[in-house]
């Protein structure tokens, strides 16, 4: 920002969006060495680099990073089994496995790495039933059976998957109240909804959700801050901005909370200081609420910056998933 900069807009700010700050702040995470926060989140690190990267491209300023030091560092995460850890060294997961081909995909060199010893990673950790683990460990949650079906998507290999047996592990995840849980039995979650349905519209099989029914519940999530919970009886969080709009966006009922009030929300948990977003006012940010923040506005059309719009089973900007051949899940 330059001194003399005297306007919201010259500095940076749109319709109270902290634009600039947030890119600061974005920029900055790689640096902050001397803070425990950057220790203690070593294990997650290429998760944190992929929403850096989703709030940068929503902001339109994904070429502040630097591209080849980024793609190295990915590549350089990469085990023997195919599967990708958290960091260099780190043993391979599917969370982090997925937020490495988010990232090679948002740079558009996907074809840089082995995609045959990724897909036997991913197919090692379906069982016969079709339940999904996240890695060798064995623990079984339908976040992986969201990434597994995602992560062959990317390569075009779903056909190579027990995709009934996924299917049936989220359908018997589903409760009576419309949504779905970590396993059958669960507590229904939105974030849980999310990657149930992401699951499903990747498979071409949302017919098995009762629209109506979860879509009442997701909009039940709204509190009177404006903000969104995640379940019943809890706090409301920026990031369920996005696990809840974008469920509402694939079952095509967005509309069902009030946009404006959840904007209102979002924006009120910035830090206007040293930029990012918190879980809700007042406490720290880091950048996992910062992208699923901006991932909100984005979803909820706040139409005071041109944020980039943003695929909802994806979480990556839509133009990206379009050149990436991703966006079949919409014909559901
Ligand atoms: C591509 C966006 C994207 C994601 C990949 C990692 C992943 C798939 C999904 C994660 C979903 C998630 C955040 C699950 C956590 C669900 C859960 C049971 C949270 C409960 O946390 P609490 O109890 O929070 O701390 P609440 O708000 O319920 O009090
Ligand atoms: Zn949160």
């Amino acid at each position: 920002m330059s001194d003399e900069a005297t306007t919201d807009e010259e500095k940076g700010i749109f319709g109270g969006l902290f634009v600039n700050k947030h890119v600061e702040y974005i920029k900055s995470l790689d640096k902050r060495h001397d803070e425990i926060e950057y220790w203690m989140t070593e294990h997650l690190r290429i998760s944190g680099i992929y929403w850096g990267l989703v709030a940068l491209h929503l902001l339109g300023r994904e070429n502040e990073l630097d591209r080849d030091k980024i793609i190295k560092y990915v590549k350089s995460c990469q085990n023997t089994d195919g599967g990708f850890g958290g960091h260099t060294g780190h043993d391979s997961h599917l969370l982090y496995t997925m937020s490495a081909i988010q990232i090679l995909v948002m740079y558009n060199v996907l074809d840089q790495i082995n995609g045959d010893k990724i897909i036997a990673f991913v197919k090692s950790l379906q069982d016969e039933s079709g339940e999904v683990s996240g890695d060798c460990w064995g623990e079984k949650d339908t976040r992986f059976a969201f990434i597994s079906v995602a992560i062959l998507s990317f390569f075009h290999a779903v056909d190579q998957f027990n995709m009934d047996g996924v299917i049936e592990y989220v359908r018997r995840s589903m409760n009576y109240d419309g949504g779905f849980g970590s396993q059958p039995g669960g507590e229904s979650h939105s974030a849980q909804v999310y990657t149930c349905l992401a699951a499903l519209a990747i498979a071409g099989r949302l017919d098995i959700v009762d629209r109506d029914r979860l879509s009442g519940w997701l909009a039940e999530r709204q509190l009177k801050s404006g903000g969104l919970n995640g379940r019943p009886q809890k706090l409301e969080d920026a990031c369920y901005s996005w696990w809840v709009l974008s469920s509402l966006k694939i079952l095509g009922r967005v509309h069902w909370v009030d946009r404006q009030r959840l904007c209102a929300f979002i924006l009120s948990a910035q830090d206007t200081e040293d930029g990012g977003i918190a879980d809700r006012p007042g406490d720290i940010a880091d950048v996992y609420h910062t992208c699923f923040g901006i991932c909100g506005l984005s979803l909820a059309g706040f139409d005071k910056y041109p944020l980039d719009e943003i695929d909802p089973v994806y979480c990556m900007p839509v133009r990206i998933a379009e050149r990436a051949g991703l966006r079949s899940w919409m014909n559901n």
